[in-house]
């Protein structure tokens, strides 16, 4: 290998199952479970395999799939078939929100249990000491909700993480950098002070997917509730650039750390918040989006690294594999090792850093107006220290 080597004082571990990155959402879809098999051949190739500590989990049973999501949503995702007739005519719509978003494809069910069993076994090695950052790039599929599925998201392997993690834990910050809102994770925990939810998002209430997370969406109203002031949310525009977002992603989550004090962290790493992404419209190069998990690292809490969206494979890859680098510790080499399988799929760009910052979305976000976001946080954060 590259003399990568395991990080010294802590252990990093790395959760994947390549079963599931044959599925296929169906043609021009968006979601490419391929994109996984890319990230893990650059991983292999950097030899970061032999600093982490490997496991390819089991699927998620359907009994830890309804420790959240309703008893009939599961059996559904479990007979479902794509020649099935799922179509209401009396609703209109497709059963339980399936449909062009969320197809019914061959392995549904297999791909779910998978992604979601691969983030229990993270979380389990987080509370078991046996790992201090445990990666899942499977993961991270935040709109999921209770009984239907929403964006790309069947099951919410998050909000099951999370559930698993506050059996020993007394908070959890979830943090999100997904460019869209992490409405699923938000909305579970939304009544609850044992997690606060922070996303980073294109907010465009009629235009952007999913239309939520404003500023002053922070949890119930009736401030009696434990889970007022604990969902926050950070409302961006478009284009917004590597320097404003780093200052901006440490200016919120530093001040939440401080103030709420989880004992642990999940970060939810979606890679559509990079510039050129098919679904997104930030300006963010790998390095920024790289130093949010590396600023996250530095609080040392047992963190759970999640993938989520990320819809221009080749950058996908490069970013979470040089996300595992980050978490791990290693210094590795800005050009693509010369034996990456599929290295012809990157073209002239066999650097892990191509230019992704080429303004197809003029920056709308003014340093006034993410000043105002910071205060708006802060404001919350007020609340906590009663
Ligand atoms: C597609 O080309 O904004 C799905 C989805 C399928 C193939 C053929 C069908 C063509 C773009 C998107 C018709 C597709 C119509 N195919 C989709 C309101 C919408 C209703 C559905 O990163 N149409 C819905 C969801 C978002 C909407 C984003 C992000 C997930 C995550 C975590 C989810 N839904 C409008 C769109 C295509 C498709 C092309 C698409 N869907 C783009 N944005 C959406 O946060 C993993
Ligand atoms: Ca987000
Ligand atoms: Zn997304």
């Amino acid at each position: 290998n590259n003399g990568i080597k395991k990080p010294k004082g802590y252990t990093v571990s790395y959760h994947a199952n390549p079963e599931m990155e044959q599925m296929h959402f169906g043609q021009k879809h968006p979601m490419k479970p391929w994109r996984l098999t890319l990230t893990n051949k650059i991983v292999m190739a950097y030899g970061m395999h032999e600093a982490m500590d490997i496991y390819i989990p089991r699927a998620a049973s359907s009994q830890e799939l309804k420790d959240f999501h309703r008893g009939d949503y599961i059996d559904f995702l479990q007979r479902v078939t794509p020649s099935d007739n799922t179509w209401d005519p009396d609703s209109q719509t497709y059963a339980y929100n399936t449909g062009d978003d969320c197809p019914i494809f061959d392995g549904l069910y297999n791909y779910c249990s998978l992604y979601a069993g691969a983030s229990l076994d993270a979380a389990r090695k987080l509370t078991n000491h046996q790992s201090n950052i445990a990666i899942n790039w499977s993961g991270g599929l935040h709109h999921a909700k209770k009984n239907e599925a929403s964006g790309f998201c069947y099951i919410n392997d998050i909000v099951l993480a999370i559930l698993q993690l506050l059996l020993h834990h007394p908070r959890v910050l979830y943090i999100d950098i997904d460019v869209h809102h992490g409405d699923g994770v938000e909305q579970a925990f939304w009544s609850t002070d044992r997690v606060m939810t922070l996303s980073f998002h294109k907010y465009n209430r009629a235009e952007f997917f999913p239309g939520t997370g404003a500023l002053d969406d922070t949890g119930p109203l009736n401030n009696a509730s434990p889970g007022a002031h604990h969902s926050l949310n950070v409302p961006l525009h478009d284009g917004i650039e590597d320097a404003q977002y780093i200052k901006l992603f440490e200016d919120v989550v530093k001040p939440c750390v401080r103030q709420y004090k989880p004992t642990a962290i999940v970060l939810q790493c979606g890679a559509d918040s990079l510039g050129g992404d098919r679904l997104g419209c930030f300006n963010v190069n790998i390095k920024a989006h790289g130093a949010c998990v590396a600023f996250v690292k530095k609080f040392n809490l047992p963190l759970l690294v999640l993938g989520g969206g990320g819809y221009t494979p080749r950058n996908v890859a490069k970013a979470w594999a040089y996300e595992t680098s980050l978490c791990i510790g290693a210094e590795v080499h800005p050009n693509l090792p010369a034996h990456t399988p599929f290295l012809e799929h990157f073209g002239n760009e066999k650097t892990l850093f191509p230019k992704l910052d080429f303004t197809r979305y003029e920056n709308k976000n003014s340093r006034v107006y993410l000043e105002s976001v910071v205060m708006g946080i802060m404001e919350q954060l007020r609340y906590l220290q009663g």
